[in-house]
């Protein structure tokens, strides 16, 4: 229910889905934004003066598909959007296929997509930077943190363990690190397994970001379905920023291939309190989350703190005239004295 319009937005463009199962029917209308979308044949994709979508590293243009790495060792590529994205509302809907000669757990390192304020920037997440600012999803298909405890000998309290391929979430306000070791799980905003690797038939992920709602769905099995995987609510997402995917790979490998990005505008109706709580926010952050180092957003100063320097100022100001009076009617009354 309340599927994304894949499946129909192929046949118009303008599409009105009714969420059936919603307490009181939401309308929710979608529109492909072409700008932000990325399909075959790729047009002017890496070119350097037209096109809507910059190339990095190893990434490469197929007929088919673009490739973020190839089935090789320390590859990186990544593809980003030219064009930042005001949407208020949206859906990223990723058609993608990892496929690689390793056996299971012999692969990676997965790939991740971006809606962040700095694009194009190399780095240690998935083959970009981190301390990002923004949202990152990101498809894990090697367990580095089970792995390094099945070095030590050490073995998951049960309950605790991810199974990969593994696909989570992070938002960032700059000041969090990604966790590679233990597979970002100190950052997690939440996640699911997806067994996403070397598959016959075509995978799809959706992003969707909706009153300030994080939801991420697979339809990986083959049915034309989506599956719930990330739902967070009261996440504040800066307008402005731009969509990008990247990859990467170390010691093992996988192809990563992107067949297409598709960026809907979704025109949701908001109740005027709705209104209020949805403004315009200049830094990502999540409600009632406490992750380390996050527990401060580095907000411009509020409004009180401007009106206690302020009124502080004044008061010392006030103080500094009135000793200033009663120092010259001494000075005054001495000085009178002194005459007579
Ligand atoms: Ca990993």
């Amino acid at each position: 229910m309340a599927a994304a319009g894949r499946w129909r937005a192929g046949l118009a463009l303008l599409v009105v889905a009714l969420r059936l199962g919603a307490p009181r029917a939401e309308q929710t209308e979608e529109h492909l934004k072409r700008e932000h979308s990325l399909s075959k044949p790729y047009q002017g994709v890496g070119s350097a003066s037209s096109g809507l979508w910059d190339l990095q590293g190893n990434a490469m243009v197929m007929t088919q598909y673009i490739r973020l790495t190839p089935d090789v060792q320390s590859k990186r590529g990544a593809v980003w959007n030219r064009v930042p994205c005001y949407l208020r509302d949206w859906e990223m809907q990723v058609h993608f296929k990892i496929h690689g000669q390793g056996k299971k757990n012999l692969n990676g390192d997965g790939f991740a997509i971006w809606y962040t304020k700095d694009r194009m920037q190399p780095g240690p997440v998935f083959g970009s930077k981190d301390n990002f600012l923004g949202l990152g999803v990101f498809v894990d298909t090697y367990p580095n943190e089970e792995k390094q405890q099945e070095a030590q000998k050490r073995r998951y309290s049960p309950g605790n363990q991810r199974v990969f391929p593994y696909i989570s979430a992070m938002v960032n306000n700059g000041s969090l690190t990604y966790d590679h070791d233990r597979d970002g799980r100190p950052t997690e905003l939440g996640g699911c397994t997806a067994m996403v690797r070397n598959l016959n038939h075509d995978t799809f992920l959706v992003i969707r970001y909706v009153k300030r709602r994080l939801t991420v769905m697979i339809d990986i099995d083959g049915k034309h379905e989506w599956r719930d995987c990330i739902d967070v609510p009261g996440v504040r997402l800066p307008r402005g920023y731009y969509f990008g995917t990247s990859s990467v790979t170390g010691d093992l490998s996988d192809n990563h291939d992107i067949i297409s990005l598709k960026l809907y505008q979704l025109t949701v109706e908001r109740t005027p309190e709705e209104e209020k709580r949805d403004r315009e926010v200049f830094l990502p952050v999540v409600d009632n989350l406490k992750l380390p180092g996050m527990e401060a957003p580095l907000e411009p100063m509020s409004g009180l703190a401007l009106f206690l320097i302020v009124f502080f100022s004044l008061v010392a100001v006030v103080f500094a005239v009135v000793i200033g009076v009663i120092v010259y009617n001494k000075w005054q009354e001495q000085s009178r004295k002194h005459f007579y």
